[in-house]
């Protein structure tokens, strides 16, 4: 039984340097603490990271002191009781991070890992999806760059260790590649330690041609679709809805592509559909589309317009509604790829709820001290299981 004696949370800084939440617990086995992440290329119909401003979610959990210490917290499904109290009056970052510190006790008051407070039985583990270059909202390249946003390697194994160290070696490689083919790269990396370029996205997709990986892509479409139009600035031109998926289902066909994000803006369910129904053996991904959100997902499966949904359990808040999203989606085969931000933390939690959930995919860059934290808690989870 854990009972949380005293909460208290102060501002930290991201890897981005902007300020997310770290939540404090006491509890009668011992202190915890939890921070959530930040995304930049944020949906339009995520969860308010805060509800009002970080400082008042703050005073929010401080007057709230005497409420939590009454509750007795024994599974994962008695957060509710903490939802019970501070669910309105709080944003999603710091109920995340606030949960995330209960799981942390309730593991050590179980003398458990958090995943398996979660789930006990988890066997399978996630294939990695790696960041290794980027373009639009991540990139800090003042001139031409790639309107997609990600450019993701996707190792076929399911060994962690072994994925990490090719997408590790792959991304180095690919420095030799950027200098010989862009004369403007200076080998500075973006949000989420990836390369930057002054490249487009074909060409970027010609030099990952070699790559014996899986290759995917977040077009983060939302963030340049403008008027109805996706506005490309690299070359310069607009599309249509119909010429959007002309050119994805395109750049399907001639790269292979096998995982594909965000190809439309964050409304247009019927595109996704008609590409899903092009391509059913390709993975057609929502994230801004379906945002961790059981109504929009449901609408997704209505719609037929994916066959995986990437869960940022920050999107939502409620680690409880995390766990009916993934239920859901599992029951309707779709794939669950678990998701970093790209203001991230040292924060591994993400690792364990992708394994408790039993997550297909985990996405979550190659490099960076905040991005390596989190696969070297996957690839602490998978030695553990090999025991
Ligand atoms: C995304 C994410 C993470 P952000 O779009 O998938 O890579 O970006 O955290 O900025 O929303
Ligand atoms: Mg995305």
């Amino acid at each position: 039984m854990v009972v949380v004696k005293e909460v208290s949370a102060k501002a930290i800084f991201d890897s981005r340097r902007e300020k997310t939440i770290l939540v404090k617990i006491k509890t009668n086995v011992g202190s915890f603490s939890a921070s959530a992440p930040n995304g930049k290329s944020k949906g339009k119909y995520e969860a308010k990271s805060y509800m009002h401003s970080l400082e008042k979610d703050i005073d929010v959990l401080k007057k709230s002191n005497d409420y939590f210490s009454q509750d007795e917290i024994d599974k994962f499904e008695d957060l509710r009781r903490i939802e019970d109290i501070v669910e309105g009056h709080v944003g999603a970052n710091t109920l995340f991070a606030f949960e995330s510190a209960v799981l942390k006790a309730l593991a050590k008051e179980k003398k458990m890992q958090v995943w398996q407070v979660l789930n006990p039985g988890a066997k399978k583990l996630p294939r990695l999806v790696g960041n290794c270059i980027g373009g639009g909202k991540h990139s800090h390249v003042e001139g031409k760059k790639p309107d997609f946003q990600e450019f993701l390697l996707v190792p076929k194994t399911k060994k962690i260790k072994e994925a990490f160290e090719m997408n590790k070696k792959f991304k180095k490689s690919l420095e030799l590649d950027l200098k010989e083919k862009d004369s403007e790269f200076d080998g500075k990396k973006n949000d989420e330690d990836a390369w930057q370029t002054s490249l487009n996205e074909k060409e970027v997709l010609d030099i990952l041609k070699r790559a014996r990986v899986d290759i995917g892509i977040d077009v983060a479409a939302s963030s340049f679709y403008k008027r109805k139009k996706y506005l490309y600035e690299n070359p310069v031109l607009t599309r249509t809805e119909e010429e959007q998926l002309f050119y994805i289902s395109n750049l399907i066909k001639n790269y292979d592509l096998f995982y594909i994000e965000d190809p439309f803006n964050e409304e247009s369910f019927d595109s996704f559909a008609k590409l899903l129904k092009k391509f059913p053996s390709s993975l057609i991904v929502g994230d801004d589309l379906t945002v961790t959100n059981e109504k929009r997902l449901n609408k997704a499966i209505e719609e037929k317009s994916i066959n995986a949904i990437i869960i940022k359990p920050n999107q939502n808040g409620s680690l409880l509604k995390v766990k009916k999203v993934c239920e859901l989606a599992k029951k309707n085969n779709i794939k669950i790829i678990f998701s970093h931000r790209s203001g991230e933390t040292t924060e591994t939690i993400l690792a364990d709820l992708a394994f408790g959930f039993q997550a297909d995919f985990f996405k979550c860059g190659i490099t960076g001290k905040e991005r390596e934290a989190k696969l070297k808690r996957l690839i602490e989870i998978e030695k553990k299981l090999n025991r």
